[in-house]
This record gives structure tokens, sequence and C-alpha cells, in this order.
């Protein structure tokens, strides 16, 4: 990524200073860190969150106990129900790491929220149970969460998750957060990294699943509902234990399914804006030539969250 410092393209009025975060958010939607942090803490915690249990085909319910009563909501960590609570001070490595504690501040002032912290897996082919897999096949969102068993529902299992906005699970909030990714061990092509489309932000907030074209090898057009389209790129972020990532809440991502014979273990984060002075961000979403917030995100659930489309644009990459 170019950190070249160079004048940003817009002004602020106000004491607020803004750097090459805030520019490569604004110029593609991300910004992927230089320096990792630090490796050996990763590692670390690693051992510990793969010490809790296999992540394996014993995470899943049975189909008989899965076909009982079908659950397909609140089935995601949340606060009382979250693994990485047990470990809150194993994570200054990522929190207090002067690289994201300075991106941060770029771009949102001094004074920013945590919003969210969980760990995210992604389960390889060979641990799913063929009945599920079966069931699956297609959806366009993969999260495990309902098939695996109560007591595991402190991650977020994923198989594979098509191009989305990170604000498709906060309808009627502004874009005022930003994703932060971080690989707990190397990531390649075959451990399902994620796939992420530089300047897809561009277009502001758009309803999932995404009107996306390919046009190349890494090329695709992207267009919204208004009738505008752009060429948007590509890119699969591959790194080392440490690896970091930050994106903007309306650039599209997503994963393939893991290929690899071993799970994916990361950490994302999620980091707001509090209310107050002008920042990096709302500079930001002042170039997006689309809506900041939308009161429906998302066509693909029927009213029980189970899938009610069946269809499926990275896996195609
Ligand atoms: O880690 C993954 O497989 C993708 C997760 C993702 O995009 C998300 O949790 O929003
Ligand atoms: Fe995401």
């Amino acid at each position: 990524m170019d950190l070249t410092a160079r004048a940003p393209a817009w002004t602020l009025n106000g004491p607020q200073a803004t750097g090459p975060v805030t520019d490569n958010l604004l110029q593609r939607g991300v910004h992927i860190f230089d320096r990792p942090v630090d490796a050996l803490a990763a590692a670390n915690l690693l051992a510990d969150l793969k010490a809790e249990r296999r992540y394996d085909g014993s995470l899943f319910l049975s189909q008989t106990d899965f076909d009982a009563d079908p659950q397909y909501r609140g089935v995601n960590p949340r606060p009382g129900r979250n693994l990485l609570e047990k470990y809150a001070d194993k994570l200054s490595f990522v929190e207090q790491a002067p690289q994201i504690v300075s991106a941060l501040t770029d771009l949102f002032g001094p004074d920013y929220e945590l919003i969210d912290r969980k760990v995210v897996c992604g389960v390889p082919a060979k641990s799913i149970p063929d009945w599920l897999k079966a069931r699956i096949l297609g959806n366009p969102v993969n999260n495990l969460g309902a098939y695996v068993q109560p007591q595991f529902r402190d991650v977020t299992y994923f198989y594979g998750i098509d191009f989305h906005q990170d604000l498709i699970d906060f309808k009627d909030r502004e874009a005022d957060f930003v994703t932060l990714y971080v690989y707990l061990h190397k990531v390649g092509a075959a451990d399902a990294p994620l796939f992420l489309l530089e300047d897809s932000h561009k277009l502001g907030a758009t309803m999932f699943p995404h009107d996306l074209t390919r046009t190349g090898e890494t090329g695709w057009t992207y267009r919204d509902a208004r009738g505008q389209a752009i060429p948007v790129r590509q890119r699969l972020l591959v790194g080392d234990t440490g690896y970091a990532a930050v994106w903007h809440a309306c650039t599209l991502h997503g994963t393939q399914p893991d290929a690899a014979d071993h799970e994916r273990l990361s950490l994302r984060y999620l980091f707001a804006k509090r209310p107050g002075a002008a920042c990096g961000m709302d500079a930001i979403n002042a170039t997006l030539s689309g809506p900041i917030s939308l009161t429906a995100t998302r066509a693909d659930l029927a009213p029980d969250g189970s899938a009610q489309i069946v269809r499926n644009t990275v896996n195609q990459v």
C-alpha cells in the first residue's frame, strides 16, 4: 500500500489533523498496515484459542437436533458469550499497538469507541458434516452459528461469505465505523483469506447481495440501485502472523470456503467515531456518492433468518 504522504483530497475546518490512514480509506476504502502487530503475542493468543476447543466437526449440532428447533438468530458472540472476554488482558498487542492507535486516531481523533471485538473462525471443508454442507451449498452468507452447539457460539464461524459491507449488520446506523482485521497466523491463498474490493466504498451503502460483474483477473464492475457503475479492484488479503488491515464500513469484502486442512482464526474489531468534532471518517463519508445508512441492508434472508436467496459471487472467482 502506498503510504507516501500526500496532500489530502479534501480540507477540514478545525484542528483535527488527519493523515495517511484517512487518506487511504478515502482513496481506496482500505489501509493495510506496513507493520504487523506483535507476532509473538498473536501466536500466544492463538495457542490459547486452540487449547479452548477443537475447531472441527465436534462443533456442530447433529442434523436431528438442529432440525428439531432451527434457530438462525442470536447465534453470534454477544456480551457475556464472547471468547475474547476471557482473554481481554491479552489483547493489548492489538489495542495498544502504536500503529493501530495512530491509525484510529487518524480516522476518529483521540476519542474513539470499540463497538465489537470477536474471534472469527474459517472452518475447513473437512470439518463440516455432509448434511450441513449439502444444506448450505451456494448460500451467500455461510455464518455457521445456527448449526454449532450453543456453548461454542462465543466465536463466529464461517464457511465463506459473499462480498458484503460490514454495515450489513447495522441497519439505520451511519457508516461511522471501520473494521480492523488481524490474522493470528500466516494466511495464504488456501487459508480462506479475505477478498477485498478496493474503491467499492465510493458508492456508499448498498443493499446485500451486491451487483458485481467480473471484468478481468482482478477487475469488477460494481453497480448500485441508482444507476451508478464503477470499476473496483479485487485484492487478496494474505500475510504473515500479525498482519492487520482496516477498512471502511461500506468497503465490499468476502471469503471463499476454507479449502485448507486447518481452520483460520482471526480477530475482528469494529471501531466507531464518538459524537463530536468532525474527523477523518466524516471527511471520507462526505466524498461518497451514495447514502451512508440504509433502512434495510440485506434482501437475502427470510423472516426466520434462514437464506432465501441462493447465489454467490465470491465463489466464482
Ligand atoms: O473472516 C471471514 O471469513 C470473513 C468475516 C467477515 O467479513 C466479517 O466477519 O464481517
Ligand atoms: Fe465482513
